[in-house]
């Protein structure tokens, strides 16, 4: 087991806000480095048994009530002890001070999480799920958080892992018997596995689009021609005042984003400087910036003024920028508090197939019916997708390597790539491609996705330096 030399300790609790905060101390003297602080009321810290809780003071400091976690079993896997104070910065300060005099020093961030998964308590993708846990801001990436913390991801990538395992092993079958002339029934149990590995890794990486936009939230373009009313419907939606609206066309000169949770999934709500000819310069790089952020959304909110007498050109301009295979769209007749019974039929003939709402961002008209499908679109696309979902883009690229290799390890068995094992014959194996190419890429996809929950790692310390620096301290 992993044991680090040092005892380190650190705030667990965000130190000035609340009742309680909360210190932790973790490794081989972590006993002892509490127990010559802290006075119990009966018995000492260091003979305490595990899982006990006692109640004690730091003479002149704070009472506290003392956590005690006896090796393997805490969090980190070592002797570890947790302090709960009362929530003063000066307590807390003055408590670290003491624990740092008495041996420990203070926690790099998330170097607890970082010792528990050096000690086998969990591997690489549970402890980057702690993170994403604690970050969590809607009730889908916390169930994805939940999911991969509790290791069901890791579950899943494991069993491809062990298909992948599976063919390397058919594989040295086949080359050790090449020299025979004798057809293998594992050679199309190979090729099944291989197919079956490869589809299960590129659904999973071409997920992370997806687990990407849970996670920062489903970004949602509000577009339209200037004065449509784009501004007044972000507030609406929001709730709040947070874009500047007024009559002049070309109010809105930079983006403003803004994100929401509608029926458990975060939203990215990106209001964007009306598009139209111009030659004033900030409001051309605005409008640029409005087509890139159109462009890169998954919802596409096209505002349309009712009133306009330019609105049909103005829908089909908005349903040309829009691209149905990648982006849904859903067309806004705003202002129908002005135009009344004239804003019937126009437009529709050209917005065949999308949605067409009427709405009044002004006086909130048509805005439940707008989150309804906001919502509706949200499940659907969604829905389900929680089983083994990659948020994170360090698996994502995992995955995309692997993808690579075992591509190119099709390519090879099938003849289409630089040399054919199977397609060859066996006599032929040696002038193709050299069957240890083959196995080494095979090898290069086991390791890919070894190294998303941390095993075999090519270089362990770059990689967990990069893993554990976005943790908080104390975690
Ligand atoms: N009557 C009425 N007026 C509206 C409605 N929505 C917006 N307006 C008005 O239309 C004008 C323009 O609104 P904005 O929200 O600033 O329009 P915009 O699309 O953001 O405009 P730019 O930022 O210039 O592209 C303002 O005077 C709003 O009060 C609506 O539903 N009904
Ligand atoms: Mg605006």
């Amino acid at each position: 087991m992993y044991m680090s030399g040092d005892t380190i300790c650190a705030p667990a609790t965000t130190v000035g806000s609340g009742a309680i905060s909360v210190i932790r101390v973790s490794g081989p003297q972590a006993l002892e480095t509490v127990g010559s602080v802290v006075t119990l009321r009966s018995g000492s810290v260091s003979e305490a048994g595990g899982y006990t809780l006692h109640f004690g003071s730091v003479p002149g400091v704070d009472d506290v009530m003392v956590s005690v976690f006896r090796a393997p079993h805490s969090y980190t896997g070592e002797d570890a002890v947790e302090l709960s104070c009362h929530a003063s910065a000066f307590v807390v300060q003055r408590i670290l001070e003491l624990l740092v005099a008495a041996g420990a020093r203070m926690a790099e961030p998330g170097e607890f999480t970082r010792r528990a998964f050096l000690n086998g308590k969990m591997d690489l993708a549970q402890a980057e799920a702690v993170a994403d846990l604690i970050a969590s801001n809607s009730a889908v990436s916390h169930s994805l958080a939940l999911r991969q913390l509790r290791g069901e991801y890791s579950g899943k990538l494991r069993e491809l892992r062990d298909s992948l395992v599976e063919i390397a092993a058919l594989l040295e079958l086949e080359l050790d018997f090449s020299e025979e002339d004798v057809e293998f029934a594992s050679r199309d149990r190979m090729l099944q596995l291989l197919d079956e590995t490869i589809a299960r890794v590129g659904r999973l990486a071409a997920s992370f689009r997806d687990g990407n936009a849970l996670r920062s939230g489903v970004p949602v373009a509000i577009v339209g021609a200037p004065n449509s009313g784009k501004s007044t419907l972000l507030n609406a939606l929001l709730g709040e005042s947070r874009a500047l609206v007024s009559d002049e066309p070309g109010t809105t000169r930079d983006t403003v984003e803004e994100t929401l949770t509608l029926d458990g999934i975060l939203y990215r709500f990106i209001d964007t400087a009306g598009i139209r000819e111009t030659s004033a310069t900030v409001e051309k790089m605005g409008i640029e910036r409005s087509l890139e952020k159109l462009a890169s959304a998954d919802l596409v909110l096209g505002v349309l003024d009712a009133c306009s007498p330019s609105i049909e050109d103005d829908t089909r301009s908005l349903i040309e920028r829009v691209d149905p295979a990648r982006q849904t769209l859903i067309l806004l007749r705003n202002k129908v508090d002005l135009a009344g019974g004239s804003v019937a039929g126009c437009g529709d003939g050209i917005a065949e197939g999308f949605p067409l709402l009427d709405i009044s961002a002004l006086r909130g008209t048509g805005l439940d019916e707008l989150r309804s499908r906001i919502i509706e679109i949200g499940r659907a696309r969604f829905s389900g997708s929680d089983d083994g979902m990659v948020t994170n883009l360090r698996h994502y690229e995992a995955l995309r390597t692997a993808l690579d290799s075992l591509n190119a390890v099709r390519a090879s068995l099938l003849g289409t790539g630089s040399g054919s094992l199977l397609g060859s014959g066996s006599a032929a194996a040696g002038s193709a491609l050299p069957p240890d190419l083959l196995a080494e890429d095979l090898r290069a996809a086991i390791s890919s996705l070894n190294s998303i929950f941390g095993e075999n790692l090519i270089d362990a310390e770059t990689l967990l330096g990069h893993i554990f620096e976005r943790f908080c301290i104390g975690k």
